[in-house]
């Protein structure tokens, strides 16, 4: 053996061997890490817990785990997409908006340990940790539908999502430059963050034809792999009476598995019967990918359950076999509504209960699956969806929120960007429950 393949066998263990990796630590090239609190993700959720937890424990060890420069408010991506708000209002520094008392490492997990109460980074820093907060929220697969990818990245089709701050102008674009033809809309066959977006973007499509260019040179659909247009039958109702009025087309349990951006075609399955499949001739297609956890947690299973979420007690948010891990956000198995305001929710009773655990109390703080959805189905009206686990309406408001509304459209347009920025990834905003024990004193839920 000569030196170079020497070298080349001793690189490629230290990169495969977690024990070599660990070694490799005291060199330069490597940091080993340690905290009270690790909490991975930056994101919505990441951010609020870790904001809260510096709030409570002060400079004194924590540290997030987060590799991207920019940190997004993404539920503005609905209006950017229909040209109401513009990309730069959706973000800010990352360093800017993670609690100052944190420590920052930009990178991301690449490795659980959790029986050792260790992660390894990416880049191969180790990181121990007396508590981790797993926050890495959701992946976008476009890659998982076949012609997708190349035909968002192709300026000149008309295939756009708002999924992705990189396609999210486009769908705007797409949309003033049409003449015409056949809008599609789809929804995956796959757990979704805010899955009430998919059909926001098409109202506010099919309100940009009604008032600003010509409804009658556009067929509107929405095929949507669930088997319902809404999952709490109240919201659900008004919505079928808003699509039925607008004439908007809805197909349930159709799937978008190719694009053919050659022909600008969408080949569509059917959920219930898979030999039958649809192929469909776009004028316009807004595609919301197929979503699913991070690549670490698929491979962290001792941490998740089969489909690669964090296996949470969902009313503690405690992870079901460590019980020093808590997870919150997207990437946990409770079956809520993958939504901020569930984020929000679910960090004030983490914080409750890692503040039990600690002082060795029993964990007594209990998230009831809360989850809300501002549904815009226009340029100035709002349906405010809100529930529970058992997909019972929570409303906050005294008044009926399933029906279309200015006032829950500002509140979505201008006051939550507000509350996002200045409360929520402060780590002060707990969700609106006290707003509604002060509308509803004599409700108990
Ligand atoms: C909410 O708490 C939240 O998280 C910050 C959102 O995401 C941006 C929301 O859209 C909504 C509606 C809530 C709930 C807040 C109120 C006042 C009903």
């Amino acid at each position: 053996m000569n030196m170079n393949s020497v070298l080349r066998v001793f690189k490629s263990k230290r990169y495969s061997s977690p024990a070599l990796r660990q070694f490799s630590m005291s060199s330069t090239r490597y940091d080993n890490h340690s905290c009270k609190f690790l909490v991975i993700g930056g994101g919505t959720a990441g951010c609020a817990i870790s904001s809260k937890i510096s709030n409570s424990y002060g400079s004194d060890g924590v540290i997030v785990l987060e590799p991207n420069n920019l940190h997004y408010y993404q539920p503005l991506f609905t209006l950017i997409g229909a040209g109401i708000k513009k990309l730069d209002s959706s973000h800010k520094e990352m360093k800017s908006v993670l609690p100052k008392k944190a420590k920052w490492i930009k990178d991301s997990v690449a490795v659980f340990e959790p029986e050792a109460n260790k992660v390894t980074s990416n880049e191969g820093h180790t990181i121990n940790y007396e508590y981790m907060i797993i926050s890495t929220g959701l992946q976008l697969n476009f890659n998982a539908i076949p012609g997708l990818e190349e035909a968002l990245n192709d300026d000149d089709s008309k295939v756009c999502s708002i999924y992705s701050p990189k396609y999210v102008t486009k769908t705007w674009t797409s949309m003033k430059d049409l003449n015409g033809g056949n809008l599609i809309f789809t929804y995956p066959n796959s757990p979704v963050k805010c899955p009430g977006a998919p059909q926001k973007i098409m109202y506010l499509a099919e309100d940009y034809f009604r008032n600003v260019s010509n409804r009658n040179d556009v067929n509107i659909t929405y095929n949507s792999s669930l088997g319902v247009i809404f999952g709490v039958k109240k919201y659900a109702d008004a919505l079928w009476k808003i699509v039925k009025k607008r004439d908007i087309n809805v197909n349930l349990r159709r799937n978008l598995i190719e694009v053919k951006p050659d022909t600008s075609e969408a080949v569509f399955q059917n959920l219930d019967n898979l030999d039958e499949k649809f192929t469909v001739k776009y004028d316009l297609l807004h595609v919301t990918p197929p979503m699913g956890p991070s690549k670490a947690l698929l491979n962290a299973k001792s941490v998740t359950n089969a489909s690669g979420f964090v296996e949470v007690n969902k009313s503690t948010m405690q992870h079901v076999k460590f019980p020093n891990i808590f997870a919150l956000g997207d990437c946990t198995d409770s079956p809520n509504s993958k939504t901020a305001a569930a984020a929000a929710a679910q960090s004030c009773v983490v914080e409750k209960n890692l503040k039990s655990l600690l002082n060795k109390k029993s964990l007594d703080a209990v998230y009831d699956g809360y989850a809300s959805c501002p549904l815009v189905t226009s340029r100035n009206r709002c349906v405010l969806a809100e529930f529970d686990y058992s997909l019972n309406p929570m409303e906050t408001f005294p008044f009926n929120q399933a029906k279309e509304r200015l006032s829950m459209y500002i509140m979505k347009k201008d006051a939550m960007p507000l509350l996002y920025w200045n409360v929520m990834t402060k780590g002060y905003w707990n969700g609106p429950e006290i707003m509604r024990k002060i509308f509803n004193p004599f409700k108990f839920n």
